[in-house]
């Protein structure tokens, strides 16, 4: 068994903000990780425990700020990040990386490589999908793994020659050795549920107030704007869909086990343009879609919200644009009605 700890690095908090919802991504790797049995788990380490968010106007007013963290590698956030990963006492740390962040990788881990250097350092996610020649920005990481990680990371923990893995790139004596892009994954309904449990270096208190609404139903995008990462970063020749039911049960699990009804926060959604404030919600029943194309098959998006009303009265978010879109369908309030 390997522990493993996979890592949101900081973003937001560099622009006085924060962001405390589950990444999904990383959260994919742990449970299929965890299922398979090692023990992984997830270190967001742009989360504060506040519950005003800055708007998009404050968050760029910060960006000398921001610029300034990237000159002073002993910033106190630099050496937080590096004490809790070391906490954790892992075998292998994850980060999982948009182009944005990929400095701050490339700090922390080098940070821990000086502190622990036995420790296996991999990056994956959008970022490492997109620049076949990753390691060399981020020189203390070990390996790589190009496009969906699931299978390519369970089988490095288990001990396979990486040499062997489909995705992954690894330093070798000389050189880097490069597997080219992971196999595409062809039944992404069969994957466990992303982790929504295991969340490294927070408090009970702080675990209840992470977002773990989020829920991906489709992998890829049939479209191809040129200045978008998601044709070449899923890899498929069309958009892969989760069937209503694989969705359902995943929205019917998030609301058995997760769902507070006196929380007073909706806490997804970080970057929006207008003050959090006005994006409050009650009863925090609701589900955040990161789908690239959510309607891009209208007919599915009708069976899934129809079915799921009657039961659940689900209300459905989708992620980004970090924009309110679609609220409560027709047989929702129909079964409401009914009800009351
Ligand atoms: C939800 C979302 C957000 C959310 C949440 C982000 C988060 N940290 O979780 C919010 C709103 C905060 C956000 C912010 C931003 N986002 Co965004 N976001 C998305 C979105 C819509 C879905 C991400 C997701 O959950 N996907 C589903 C999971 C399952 O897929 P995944 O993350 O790719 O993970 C798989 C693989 O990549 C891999 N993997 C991922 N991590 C790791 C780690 C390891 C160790 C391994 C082995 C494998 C691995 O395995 C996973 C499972 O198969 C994507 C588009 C998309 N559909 O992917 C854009 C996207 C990732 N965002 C993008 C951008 C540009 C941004 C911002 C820079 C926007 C801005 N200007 O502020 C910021 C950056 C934030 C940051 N922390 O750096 C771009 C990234 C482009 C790039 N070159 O990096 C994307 C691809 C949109 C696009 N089509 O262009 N984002
Ligand atoms: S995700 Fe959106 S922007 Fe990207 S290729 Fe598809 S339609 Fe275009």
């Amino acid at each position: 068994m390997s522990r493993v700890l996979l890592v949101n690095p900081p973003f937001y908090r560099f622009l006085g903000s924060h962001y405390n919802a589950n990444s999904l991504g990383i959260a994919y790797i742990a449970s299929h990780l965890n299922a398979n049995g090692h023990d992984a788990w997830l270190y967001n380490a742009d989360f504060v425990n506040r519950q005003s968010y800055a708007n998009l106007e404050e968050m760029f007013s910060q960006y000398d700020n921001y610029k300034e963290y990237f000159n002073n590698e002993d910033a106190d956030i630099w050496n937080e990040v590096v004490e809790k990963i070391i906490d954790f006492q892992p075998d292998w740390v994850g980060y999982t990386s948009y182009t944005a962040n990929i400095s701050s990788i490339d700090i922390i881990s080098r940070k821990l490589k000086q502190r622990l250097p036995g420790v296996k350092q991999i990056i994956g996610g959008v970022h490492a999908t997109l620049d076949p020649r990753v390691l060399e920005a981020v020189p203390a990481v070990d390996m790589a793994v190009r496009r969906e990680g699931e299978f390519a990371m369970l089988e490095l923990a288990n001990g396979k020659d990486p040499a062997t893995i489909s995705g992954v790139s690894a330093r070798s004596t000389f050189n880097i050795m490069n597997n080219g892009i992971a196999n595409v994954n062809p039944e992404i309904d069969k994957l466990a549920y992303p982790e929504r449990d295991k969340f490294w270096g927070l408090t009970p208190e702080e675990i209840k107030t992470v977002d773990i609404s989020y829920i991906s139903s489709i992998r890829g995008c049939p479209y191809r704007c040129n200045y978008c990462a998601s044709p070449f970063h899923w890899g498929r020749d069309k958009t892969q869909f989760r069937s209503p039911e694989s969705v359902l049960s995943e929205m019917k699990y998030v609301k058995d086990n997760y769902w507070d009804t006196n929380k007073e926060f909706d806490y997804s959604a970080s970057a929006n343009a207008e003050a959090k404030s006005s994006l409050i919600i009650k009863d925090n029943t609701i589900v955040y879609f990161v789908d690239d194309v959510f309607t891009v098959r209208r007919r599915r998006v009708a069976e899934r919200d129809g079915g799921s009303a009657p039961s659940t009265a689900i209300r459905v978010h989708r992620a980004v644009p970090a924009k309110r879109v679609l609220i409560r369908e027709r047989n929702s309030r129909q079964s409401d009605k009914s009800r009351n």
